[in-house]
């Protein structure tokens, strides 16, 4: 399948305008001021613990230092670099859409940093230079370089894209030569991968970019040479003692980086989630480009195991802190989860590159749910705070006091020590076109429903609608014969299409398969009704209770609608008495819900435990927000978990 070019899609959506706008005007030139350190904001770690790196970014500063434009320090994580990188992606992506000379030319000047910063035989990590020089490519279990040079790679053709210069382009394809002289199946080169995935799927999109099929091979050498020599990051640690460059030695978990087998046959989501997805994204690249049955049966067994197993309802995934990682089925707490942002946006390009592969509304499905709830939730209304760890519950108090909530931020820091996630989010929304449509020869795929105007080769689509406000899609078409797929939501309800000049040829489960003439019209319309979400009943964690969605919005309550949360019942023969009405905040524009619903009275006692309680309860009323705005009315309690009135709960 093929993607279409951004410059070649123009968002006509408020909901997603409104995003683009704010990622160009407020959160890149925020995020470049952070990185440059110019700003007093509150950089806080990522957890509670005093060890890890916080109080400012220096990314910049990294990279000055080894351009030797200044002296002084390394400081920051050993990844600080990527930051950069996937800042100027974001420019790029915005760039490829409407040139604006000013962004240009602040990202210009980085680059030529950068350009700088590298060394001459294209090796270029702030962390290596600086700090330990002697160490390059001999730390891989914890290094990061080649995540690094992945996202430099990605940043680098989203740029040259963008501006047509190629500078970075050059600096990313130097680092490559660079990295594929030291590494692959050949005497004296190392026969191991990076402990982070990225650059996997990024040398597939420099393969895509360059049609260098030599940059797919090293991407599929990467994915083979994972988990070949089990002992290989044991073999580092050894062979850096024995050499007197390290003191390091740490347990090597083979699980968390995903190298206790080979990818290929691999069959279950282990280990730490963003590493997990940004392998799978990689794996089921290389499928699309060169087909290989095991590892398309390995990315299908990870795929099952995550949204059957082990993904929120949020789209969140990566049940615990430690490790940052999956843990086994079904153990899915609302309340010390992990939920990264990074992991959900991993899980929309994993879905993504699946769909591409087999076209399944399953893939469209996870792709809607993941962007309009854990993705969007990673940044607040301003642009300019962001969560790293997206909770399904909070209770603030506990929060403070409980130390396994330490990573449970209670609101959206201004910035983070470990920084991953608010560029990736910038770069992720502003590329939100790319989502949109897809193309096979004749036949044109529709998976997101989002106003906007698309220019194919012999073609042009008009998509109008207020979605997700409103419940009507119309699409206007005009070119070349062409088939045309669409969707039906798994949530909506009534779905008709009205065909003018076009033929339904097939309906078959949700998919449509639609034939257009050379100027067609088409009209869906459906409704989006306030749904009560069950989980399996192996969710310990929800057992007895109910979730609320409605169109692709899993809703959420917070303290300052609903003091005392947790005495809430949700019951659902009142859902259909439900009022949803759409409303204006300074934070946003939404939906909001009124749920009839039962109040517990209060348990009145000073007692922890009695025998003699029977609970009783008053009709009172729930009011619910889309869960990706939750947090912008300051620190509260929030939760999208409610027991439901009449059902046990354990
Ligand atoms: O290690 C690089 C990034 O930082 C990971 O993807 C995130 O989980 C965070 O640990
Ligand atoms: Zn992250």
């Amino acid at each position: 399948m093929k993607e279409f070019e951004l410059k070649d899609i123009t968002i006509t959506s408020p909901f997603w305008q409104h995003y683009l706008q704010l990622i160009k005007e407020k959160t890149i030139p925020y995020q470049l001021q952070v990185l440059k350190d110019e700003l007093a904001v509150d950089v806080q770690a990522e957890r509670k613990d005093d060890s890890l790196p916080a109080g400012k970014s220096h990314a910049i500063e990294n990279f000055k230092i080894a351009a030797g434009l200044t002296t002084g320090e390394h400081f920051g994580w050993f990844f600080q670099d990527s930051d950069v990188y996937k800042w100027i992606e974001s420019v790029g992506v915005i760039l490829q859409s409407k040139p604006d000379s000013d962004l240009e030319s602040q990202a210009d000047e980085v680059i030529d940093i950068i350009e700088r910063a590298q060394e001459p035989d294209g090796y270029l990590d702030t962390y290596f230079q600086l700090k330990f020089p002697k160490l390059k490519y001999r730390q891989l279990y914890f290094s990061h370089e080649l995540y690094c040079a992945g996202h430099l790679i990605e940043a680098a053709i989203a740029y040259d894209k963008a501006t047509g210069k190629d500078k970075l382009l050059n600096v990313a394809k130097r680092f490559v030569a660079n990295i594929s002289e030291h590494f692959g199946y050949g005497e004296n080169q190392i026969q191991g991968a990076d402990g982070h995935q990225e650059i996997e799927l990024a040398l597939v999109k420099l393969y895509d970019y360059t049609k260098d099929d030599s940059y797919l091979h090293l991407a599929q050498f990467f994915i083979d040479v994972r988990g070949k020599n089990p002992n290989f990051y044991r073999e580092e640690v050894v062979a850096n003692l024995a050499a007197g460059l390290s003191d390091d030695n740490p347990r090597i978990d083979l699980e968390y980086l995903q190298a206790y087998t080979q990818p290929k046959h691999q069959k279950h989501a282990l280990g730490h989630a963003v590493r997990m997805l940004y392998m799978a994204t990689g794996m089921a690249k290389i499928v699309a480009r060169d087909f290989d049955s095991e590892l398309y049966q390995a990315c299908l067994e990870i795929w099952d195991d995550i949204v059957y197993r082990k993904m929120y309802v949020t789209g969140g995934v990566g049940s615990t802190v430690h490790g940052e990682a999956f843990v086994g089925s079904y153990d899915l707490p609302n309340d010390t989860m992990y939920c990264e942002t990074c992991a959900s946006i991993a899980l929309l390009y994993f879905a993504y590159e699946l769909f591409q592969i087999s076209p399944k509304s399953e893939y469209v499905d996870i792709m809607e749910r993941v962007l309009y709830n854990g993705i969007l939730s990673g940044a607040a209304a301003d642009g300019k705070h962001f969560f790293y760890v997206n909770p399904l519950e909070v209770d603030v108090d506990s929060c403070y006091h409980n130390p396994g909530k330490g990573h449970v931020k209670t609101q959206r820091p201004d910035w983070l020590g470990c920084a991953c996630c608010p560029p990736n989010f910038a770069r992720t929304i502003a590329s939100i076109g790319r989502y949109i449509y897809l193309e096979s020869g004749n036949e044109l795929y529709l998976n997101l429903f989002i106003a906007s105007q698309l220019k194919g080769g012999n073609f042009c689509l008009e998509q109008k609608t207020d979605f997700p406000f409103g419940n009507k899609v119309e699409i206007t078409y005009s070119g070349q014969q062409k088939i045309l797929y669409l969707q039906e939501p798994y949530w909506a309800k009534d779905f008709s299409v009205t065909c003018e000049n076009a033929k339904i040829l097939q309906h078959k489960g949700r998919r449509i398969k639609i034939f257009l003439e050379d100027s067609a019209h088409l009209v869906l319309q459906f409704s989006q009704p306030i749904l009560t979400v069950y989980s399996n009943p192996e969710v310990r964690a929800d057992i007895g209770r109910v979730a609320i969605q409605r169109g692709p919005f899993i809703y959420c309550a917070q303290a300052a609608d609903n003091p005392n949360l947790k005495y809430y019942r949700l019951d659902s023969k009142f859902i259909n008495q439900a009022q949803a009405v759409k409303v204006t905040k300074d934070f946003g524009i939404y939906t909001s819900l009124t749920l009839p619903c039962q109040k517990v009275d209060t348990w009145q006692e000073k007692r922890l435990y009695r025998f003699d309680y029977k609970e009783t309860s008053s009709l009172s009323n729930l009011i619910m927000i889309p869960y990706y705005l939750w947090g912008n009315q300051g620190e509260m309690d929030m939760q999208v978990w409610f027991p439901e009135e009449g059902r046990s709960i354990p």
